[in-house]
């Protein structure tokens, strides 16, 4: 078993649109396990930092804007190899290029506005964690797990 943490995070298109229920309930329903959520206004300086991998790209300036532009919703999400698996739910970066059942190709319809932001490896699930949300993580016993894992 690799149990792993991730970080995600429903985007302010997710929420403005009513889809923070929908998403999650698609991580719950695989089994995921939330150990952190939090609804918040994002900062300049958070997403800066965030977004910092991608800042010589010509789309940072509007997705920094965009990911400031209204409340998200962070979260903290552990499982079996969660890291993958989350990016699988979540999706091809751009939807057209997804697939049915993924959350952006059945949800969203374009690149700069496709819902959700996932970590894509175990250093950048490590460090994210660290930067949204430090040491606020929530450690709960799920009465279902014996039922998820074997
Ligand atoms: P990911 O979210 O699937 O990991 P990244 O390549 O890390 O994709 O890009 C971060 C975010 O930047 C994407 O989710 C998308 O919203 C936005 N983005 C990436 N490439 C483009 C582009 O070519 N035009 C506009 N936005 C882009
Ligand atoms: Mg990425």
């Amino acid at each position: 078993m690799a149990i792993e943490r991730t970080f995600a995070m429903i985007k302010p298109d997710g929420v403005q649109r009513g889809l923070i229920g929908e998403i999650v309930s698609r991580f719950e329903a695989k089994g995921i396990k939330i150990i952190g959520m939090k609804f918040m206004n994002v900062s300049q300086e958070l997403a800066e930092k965030h977004y910092a991998v991608h800042k010589e790209r010509p789309f940072y300036k509007g997705l920094v804007g965009f990911i400031t532009s209204g409340p998200v919703v962070a979260m903290v999400l552990e499982g079996e190899e969660v890291i993958k698996v989350a990016r699988s739910l979540m999706g091809a970066t751009n939807p057209v290029d997804g697939k049915p059942g993924e959350i952006r190709f059945d949800l969203s319809s374009h690149i700069g506005r496709n819902l959700i932001h996932g970590s894509d490896g175990a250093e950048t699930a490590k460090s994210e964690i660290a930067l949204w949300f430090g040491d606020d993580l929530v450690d709960w016993e799920r009465s279902e797990d014996q039922w998820v894992f074997e």
